[in-house]
């Protein structure tokens, strides 16, 4: 293969985008005749995570195995896409110094929302639920999300569409040459 791999890593709250940005990237990525893969919430905490939950030492787990395996396909020249809260700093910056490590591109990409706005759309109630103390730890309610400070894309979902959001990806991983 020409291409090396690449992983993108969006991260966000809950119902801030994430998988409807990773869908319809892959989808315009697999148009373009780009090798890719998503990695999310369906395909690897129902596999592989399916032993963690949400506490802090759980999420620490979920998230570093997660980019080991992103690593591996970005490694087998993979376009791959993550679409993980991936609350911590530190984590993100683990996946992305194996990344680096492996001379393998990552790209950041905050995936943006204010609390009050994702709270608005909560499409499976689950805020709902936090506030109401019925869901634990929950993610900008009862658990942190600590903000990348120095992400490559930073997309803010409230007046950003999912078309729009995927034509900047897009352009940033072209003007880079990755793919
Ligand atoms: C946050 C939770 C929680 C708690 C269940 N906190 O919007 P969703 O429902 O479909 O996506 C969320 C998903 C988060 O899993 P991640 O693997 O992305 O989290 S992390 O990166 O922090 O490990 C949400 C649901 O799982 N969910 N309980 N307590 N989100």
């Amino acid at each position: 293969l020409k291409q090396k791999g690449v992983t993108i890593w969006l991260t966000g709250l809950s119902a801030s985008g994430k998988s409807t940005i990773a869908c319809a990237l892959e989808q315009h990525l697999l148009h373009l005749n780009k090798f890719t893969y998503r990695l999310d919430g369906d395909n690897v905490r129902f596999g592989l995570n399916k032993d963690l939950g949400f506490d802090e030492r759980s999420r620490n787990e979920n998230i570093r195995r997660i980019g080991e395996v992103s690593k591996l396909f970005a490694d087998s020249c993979c376009v791959t896409i993550t679409a993980f809260i991936s609350p911590y700093r530190v984590d993100r910056d683990f996946a992305r110094q194996i990344h680096n490590q492996g001379s393998l591109p990552f790209v950041e990409v905050f995936v943006d929302a204010p609390l009050n706005v994702v709270e608005q759309r909560d499409p499976k109630g689950l805020y709902k639920k936090a506030r109401a103390g019925e869901i634990k730890d929950f993610t900008g309610i009862s658990a942190p999300y600590e903000a990348p400070e120095n992400p490559e894309i930073h997309i803010n979902t409230a007046d950003t569409d999912v078309t729009e959001s995927v034509r900047i990806i897009t352009e940033y991983l072209i003007s880079k040459g990755y793919i």
